[in-house]
């Protein structure tokens, strides 16, 4: 992998997007790399991912330089869904740990992840309007369902980047640390995760997504049909028991 550093450590993988000369814009050989980040962090069987940024930036979105060169068909045939495909059957949490810029690709990325960390330098927003092109990966849904129409109607027309601390009192980010800290509070996180069972942070996971996909009550079928997989499931027949028996789990995932 050209443009990704891969690396795991506790079942976590930290997936570390690397072109900082280019803030990690987000041409195909990037897109393509996290492809098989995501696939070998499965074959590993870590228990959470991490994506984060090398440099000053998380991503600055597509890269513009390659999009403008490609033929829409290329474009519309090959495109970046492999990525979104990728991350949305990949079935453990995966935190963004926003280090830097997050603007169009890039922040469409980091609103893919499952929660968003921030450092206090980090910027997040939809500046294609600029560019006389509208988002093309989110952009328009997710943020829109994360922080409400009028929010993202303003920030999708004008492009306005946003603050971590704003960023944070509209819901996306669930933290806003030092710089400096970004990574150790982001592996806190990951590490207090992986100490539960595998399979039920699948379900749960699973679950949670649901909510953002679905009326009401096929959400509700959904979660209820997890959990009765999570109380028949090993863990959670394990996870039960070590409680009425005052003594810590032992996880068969
Ligand atoms: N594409 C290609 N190259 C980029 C990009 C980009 N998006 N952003 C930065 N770069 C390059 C610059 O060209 C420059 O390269 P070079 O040194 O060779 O000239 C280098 O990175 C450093 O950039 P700057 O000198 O501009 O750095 P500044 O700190 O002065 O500015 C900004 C930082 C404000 C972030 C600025 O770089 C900027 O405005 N970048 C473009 C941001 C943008 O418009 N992003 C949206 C792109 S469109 C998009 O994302 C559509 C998404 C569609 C879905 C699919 C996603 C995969």
């Amino acid at each position: 992998m050209e443009t990704v550093i891969y690396e795991v450590t506790d079942k976590i993988a930290i997936i570390t997007l690397n072109r900082p000369d280019k803030l990690n814009a987000l041409n195909m050989r990037l897109i393509w790399d996290l492809v098989e980040a995501f696939n070998r962090a499965e074959k590993d069987e870590v228990k959470t991912a991490i994506i984060t940024g090398k440099g000053k930036a998380f991503s600055a979105g597509a890269d513009v330089k390659e999009m403008i060169e490609m033929p829409i068909e290329q474009i519309t045939r090959e495109g970046h869904m492999p990525l979104w495909e990728r991350m949305r059957t990949f079935k453990k949490p995966i935190i963004a740990a926003v280090n830097g810029i997050a603007a169009g690709g890039g922040f469409e990325l980091a609103m893919a992840c499952d929660m968003i960390i921030a450092s206090d330098t980090a910027k997040f927003g939809q500046p294609e309007i600029n560019l006389g092109i509208i988002p093309g990966a989110g952009g328009t849904q997710r943020l829109t369902r994360t922080i409400g129409k009028y929010r993202a109607m303003e920030l999708v027309l004008t492009g306005r980047l946003i603050s971590a601390w704003e960023a944070f009192k509209l819901g996306l980010a669930i933290r806003v640390v030092p710089e400096e800290a970004l990574i150790d509070e982001t592996l806190r996180l990951a590490k207090e995760i992986s100490t539960k069972s595998g399979f039920a942070i699948e379900l749960a996971k699973e679950a949670v997504n649901k909510a953002l996909d679905t009326h009401l009550q096929q959400g509700l079928d959904l979660e209820r049909r997890n959990f009765y997989v999570s109380v028949m499931s090993e863990d959670g027949k394990e996870g039960m028991k070590s409680f009425i028996e005052k003594r810590k789990p032992n996880w068969k995932t």
